[in-house]
Formats: structure tokens, sequence, C-alpha cells
């Protein structure tokens, strides 16, 4: 730190230059990120929540109430009847928390949980804080989890299975139904990662069954900050039973409340408004649209793909993203990064990821395709 002061310009001009350097989803060709531009008026409620602090509801009882709103919203959307939750700070620490949960309400010594392979990194920095053991179910030629494989996992010491709705690397759904059936057989909980395809699904017309309309499902991830249009941080935990959310309590005497159940202590009520201004002002109608734009938009680039020669699809698009065969696709992603593409390679299977977020146009995804065409 300087020792003096410095004019509030000049410390503006440090920080524009530096984030002149950033991606901005609206001008960028980033087809490799699950984030996108929050709404104008959630951008808005972000900066009016910016200096409220959720880990102190007595404070901000306005910021409090709008976060159980969020709750009440997300859970009418994903068929949840009475039930708990909160908003998180992402994908991350609700599958922390919703296995943090599971283990606590488990009385079973060193804890198994089965998870797919295509299961997101957080949880295994979940197995590593919760000292819980993570069992890899296979995967079917679809990239969906193969419950019976799960199910081949299942041991005296599992306590639950997961499910993940909407995959990270190729957007697959898998069959929740299926899991709740070996969940049911075993007693275990299940837990649905649905941190991208919670805000997706919903909005489709043919799509699986995934969330609390299903009886065995326990606890579920869904991300406002990914297909939900909030700023970031915004994630969400939601829980079937209450006493899974107490599992989780921690007393905290000197504050304004008792005890606290999310893992961060001090966490802005920013992530809580942004996502109640984006789900207030867009309604099911408006995610609808989006979604089906982002639909459109992906299987106009699966099919295209579909015509380069050498290149093929892993599966057809579930969901908005779109897993791209070639021979190397190591070698593509880098041609591709050089014309000033954003894309990913996927590890299972190794492929050229394409996420067709909402800021990913028709003109892009046109431009998009000359460009593989030109390198493929
Ligand atoms: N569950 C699933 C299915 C996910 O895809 C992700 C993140 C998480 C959980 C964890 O969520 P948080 O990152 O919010 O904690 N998926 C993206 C990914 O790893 C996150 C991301 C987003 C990465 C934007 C890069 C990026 O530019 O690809």
């Amino acid at each position: 730190m300087h020792r003096r002061r410095t004019d509030e310009e000049e410390v503006l001009k440090q920080l524009r230059k530096a984030r002149e350097r950033d991606s901005s989803y609206r001008s960028d060709r980033v087809l490799s990120s699950m984030c996108t531009h929050p709404l104008p008026v959630a951008a808005e409620a972000h900066r009016l929540f910016m200096g409220t602090n959720l880990g102190d509801p007595g404070l901000f009882p306005g910021a409090a109430e709008v976060e159980s709103k969020v709750v009440a919203e997300l859970s009418r959307l994903l068929n949840l009847e009475g039930g708990a939750g909160y908003v998180t700070t992402g994908g991350t620490e609700s599958n922390v928390q919703a296995l943090r949960a599971i283990r606590n309400v488990s009385d079973v010594e060193d804890p198994e949980i089965v998870v797919p392979r295509s299961a997101h990194f957080s949880f295994d920095k979940a197995a590593d804080m919760l000292g819980v053991r993570l069992r890899r179910a296979p995967l079917g030629g679809d990239y969906a989890v193969d419950p019976s494989g799960a199910e081949d996992l299942v041991n005296d010491r599992t306590v639950a299975l997961v499910a993940v709705a909407g995959t990270t690397e190729t957007g697959q759904v898998d069959p929740v139904d299926e899991l709740a059936e070996v969940a049911e057989e075993h007693c275990l909980l299940l837990h649905v990662d649905a941190a991208f395809g919670g805000f997706v699904l919903p909005f489709l017309d043919d799509a699986p069954e995934f969330d609390f309309s299903i009886d065995a499902v326990d606890t579920m991830t869904v991300d406002p900050h990914k297909m939900g249009f909030s700023t970031i941080p915004s994630g969400s935990l939601l829980l079937r039973e209450e006493e899974l959310l107490d599992s989780l309590a921690t007393a905290t005497p000197y504050l304004t409340s008792d005890e606290q159940h999310s893992l961060t202590g001090t966490r802005t009520g920013a992530g809580a408004a942004s996502a109640y201004a984006a789900m207030t002002r867009l309604g099911r109608e408006g995610y609808r649209e989006e979604v089906e734009r982002c639909m459109g938009n992906a299987e106009t680039l699966a099919r295209g793909v579909g015509e380069v020669p050498g290149l093929g699809l892993s599966l057809e698009p579930v969901t908005n993203v779109v897993s791209v065969t070639a021979d190397e696709p190591h070698r593509l992603a880098a041609k591709l990064e050089e014309r000033g593409w954003s894309v990913s390679v996927s590890s299972l299977p190794e492929a050229l990821r394409l996420v067709v977020m909402p800021h990913v146009t028709r003109e892009t995804v046109e431009q998009f395709l000359d460009d593989l065409e030109d390198l493929a």
C-alpha cells in the first residue's frame, strides 16, 4: 500500500486499464463460459445491495427478506413445496453444503457418496474438506451416468447418490428418475447438481424430469449466475427437509441471529437481490424465450458442425452445450483461439466444448462456423 492517499480519478484509471483486458460477454467471442452478461436490472439490484451483509440479517432485514423470496421463487420453479434453502456464492458452495448436510444427517462411519464421472470438480473439493469418499460411477455412451453402474458402487458405507442435470462438459442430464429408484431401494439421499440446468430444463418442452417433483430428490444446487442472468456471486442450495438445513447450523451467539447455516460468514445480499431482479423482470415467459433462443443457436451450431468434414458431435445437445469430436481437439482449440475465439476442450469426452450462452448470438454462431470450416 502507498504511504499517501491516491486521487479517486487515478485509482479508477488504474482499474479501468485492468478491466479493459477482461472479456466482456456482450462483445467477445466467448464460447467457453457458463456465465453471461447480467440483465441491466440485475446489475442495478447488485449495486443497490452491495453493502448489505446477510451474515448479520438483523441489521439487514430487507436483504434477508429478498433472500427468502428468492428461495421461495426457486422452490416454486423446481417443484419444492415447503423445504428450505439459502442463496450461496455459487455451485461450489451449494455442492459442498449439500454433501455436508448429507454427511451430518447420516450415521455412518467413513461415509461414501456415489457421483457420476462427469460431476464437476467442486465435488472433489467437498470430499476433501468433509472427509467423505467419492465413488465415481461410469457413464453410458450418451455421457449420462449409467444407473446400474452407480448401483454397483453402493455398499454399507454409501450415504448418497449425486445426479447432474446439465453437466459441465457436455450439458447432458443424468437419468434422475432411475437414480431415484436406486436411492429408494438402498435408502440413500439424492443430491441433484442443477447449477447449470436449473435455469434451462424448466423452460424446455421435452426436458427429462430432474427436480423435486421426483420424491427421492433431497437437495439441489441451482445457480442464478449461470443461466439465470444474475450477477456473480449468485448460487442457491435447496433442501427438501428443514432438518437437512438445521444440520448445517452453527451457533453465532453475538450476532443478530442465533445461528448460521451458510458456509461463508460475511456474505453480500447483492447476489440475492440480483437473482430476485432477474427472475422478476423475466418471469417464466422471459426465461423460456431466452432458453429457446440459446437452444436454437446450439442446434444451428450442431447442424453446422455436422457438415464440416472431420468433425462430429459427441451427443445431440440436450441443453445449450455442444460437444464436438475432432481428431485433435486441443490443436483445433488453439487455432480457434488464434482467431480470437475462447473455447475449451473437455476431458470426458475429449472434445471441443462449446457453451452457447445468451451472449452468443446467431451471428456469432455463423461466424464461428465459418472459422471452424476454415480451420478443421
Ligand atoms: N456444478 C456444475 C454442473 C458446474 O458446471 C459448475 C461450474 C459448478 C457446479 C460450480 O459452480 P461455481 O463455479 O459457481 O462454484 N461450471 C463452470 C465450469 O467449471 C464454471 C465456470 C463459469 C467456469 C464460467 C468458467 C467460466 O468462465 O466450467
